[in-house]
């Protein structure tokens, strides 16, 4: 196992609970913006990913990992998401058909809704016909479709291109680690994104800065 210089990003590693919230909240109280402690979680989840490829970590360790998350999440959403209103415009967001992940996914749409916009949330494992009903329903210029597994890739270009077969002008945005300028090609996006802070970037170029 290696060892992390970050000390909470070694304490996810770790599984150690206690010490990742204790951290956060200490963290949080000597004023680290939220996002920068974002990348340290996301830096431990990935060393957590990689054991468990390795065999080194079991699902119930992947488990455990992702409930220490959720855990922290609380601590963390009111730094992320703000006092928002909605008013900047609508933008749904799913993770697609196949993948459940969500916790990347949860803190975008914090993000999103703390730089004003309205976020409609469809949840895990969407068929790419609910986005398209979602993005009719709410008019929304822009879908941010989530991806973990590189075997939903797929589904990831089927939804998009059920997107763009709609008609309406929907900018599609996809967001994940696995994600780059050939899988956004690949699947016919208009941005890619492996931090939230690009998906709120993405949303001020399509609705535009405020
Ligand atoms: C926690 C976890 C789980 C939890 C998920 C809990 C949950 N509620 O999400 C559980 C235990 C359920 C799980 C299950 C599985 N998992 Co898993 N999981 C992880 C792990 C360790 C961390 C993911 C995470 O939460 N990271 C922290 C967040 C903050 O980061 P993030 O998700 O990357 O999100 C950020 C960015 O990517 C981006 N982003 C993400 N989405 C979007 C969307 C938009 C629009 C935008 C703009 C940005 C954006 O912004 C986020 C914030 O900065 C990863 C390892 C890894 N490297 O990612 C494996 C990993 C993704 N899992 C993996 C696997 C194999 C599985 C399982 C198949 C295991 C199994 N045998 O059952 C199942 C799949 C179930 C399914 N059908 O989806 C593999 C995938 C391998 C691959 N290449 O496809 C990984 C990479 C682990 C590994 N290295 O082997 N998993």
């Amino acid at each position: 196992m290696v060892t992390l210089s970050d000390e909470l990003a070694q304490a996810v590693v770790d599984l150690d609970q206690d010490k990742v919230v204790e951290l956060v909240k200490k963290r949080l109280d000597s004023g680290v913006p939220a996002l920068e402690i974002v990348a340290k979680l996301q830096e431990g989840m990935t060393e957590v990913g990689r054991l468990f490829e390795s065999g080194e970590y079991y699902l119930s360790e992947l488990i455990m990992a992702g409930e220490i998350m959720k855990e922290v999440m609380v601590d963390l959403e009111p730094h992320l998401a703000g006092d928002s209103g909605g008013h900047r415009g609508n933008i749904v967001i799913g993770t697609v058909k196949g993948d459940v992940h969500d916790l990347g996914k949860n803190i975008v749409v914090m993000l999103l809704k703390g730089a004003g916009f309205n976020v409609i949330d469809l949840g895990v494992d969407v068929p790419k016909e609910k986005f398209v009903e979602a993005i009719k329903e709410y008019n929304a210029p822009l879908v941010g479709m989530s991806v973990l597994l590189t075997a939903a890739l797929e589904s990831l270009k089927e939804t998009v291109a059920a997107v763009k077969a709609a008609g309406l002008g929907t900018k599609v945005i996809i967001g994940g680690p696995f994600m780059d300028e050939k899988v956004k090609e690949y699947c016919g996006a208009d941005f890619y994104a492996t931090n939230a802070s690009d998906g709120v970037k993405a949303a001020e170029e399509v609705f535009g800065k405020n």
